[in-house]
């Protein structure tokens, strides 16, 4: 398969955002069954913007915090909005995956405290954003994806820069720090994938140092 990729060094797609391809690829039915507890514990929503549009990629947390966005904002908070509760733990092996991503790419002493769970359906997207409610930018962002493929827009340090186009595969990691921080970015409608017709949804992973 694609073992001789296992442990090869990253690729680097900008200056800080170093891209390993299908590292995660054989713990992916690990992970998602994982994921699947934890949205049992904290499910799955479709969140509102601020300007009161729905996000179409539906969401979850695990984490000493978690990403929310409603009509008062985007921000992290310690507790479930839907229960009032903290949002279930992070999996030890997330953390220690994360971590290691980030290390290998070149960024020590990264330690998530919030890990972002996108669930996107077919025809799902997210238009072009920054990630800035974290409070140092000098830490990167690791993401993993699983499930379905996903054309990843990779932009600039503005909007207007051109985008590159990234597929993101099952078990791709990412991690994004330096110069690439703070570069607009996006994920183009999901397409249903004839060779998995028991695949009905793309999962991302965000790890993020929040404070
Ligand atoms: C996604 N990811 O892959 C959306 N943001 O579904 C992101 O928006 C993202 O992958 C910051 C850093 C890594 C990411
Ligand atoms: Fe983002």
């Amino acid at each position: 398969m694609n073992s001789a990729l296992f442990g090869a060094p990253p690729v680097e797609v900008a200056e800080g955002a170093m891209f390993f391809k299908a590292r995660l690829r054989d713990e992916a039915a690990d992970y998602l069954r994982t994921v699947e507890k934890i949205a049992t514990e904290a499910p799955f929503r479709h969140m509102l913007t601020p300007g009161g549009q729905t996000i179409s990629a539906a969401m979850t947390n695990c984490g000493d915090f978690g990403w929310v966005s409603d009509r008062k904002g985007y921000r992290y908070a310690a507790a479930d909005p839907i229960s009032g509760k903290p949002w279930p733990l992070m999996p030890e092996r997330f953390r220690r995956e994360a971590i290691k991503a980030a290390e290998e790419a070149g960024f020590t002493n990264f330690s998530p405290e919030a890990c972002l769970i996108n669930r996107y359906a077919i025809g799902a997207k997210m238009g072009l954003h920054q990630d800035r409610d974290e409070a140092d930018f000098s830490q990167p962002i690791v993401s993993f994806s699983f499930g379905l493929s996903a054309v990843f827009l990779f932009g600039g340090a503005t909007r207007r820069d051109k985008t590159q186009k990234i597929i993101l595969e099952e078990g791709d990691v990412f991690v994004w720090g330096g110069a690439a921080r703070l570069f607009f970015h996006g994920i183009a409608p999901i397409k249903a994938d004839a060779a998995r017709p028991n695949s009905n949804y793309r999962f991302n992973l965000t790890f993020r140092r929040v404070r």
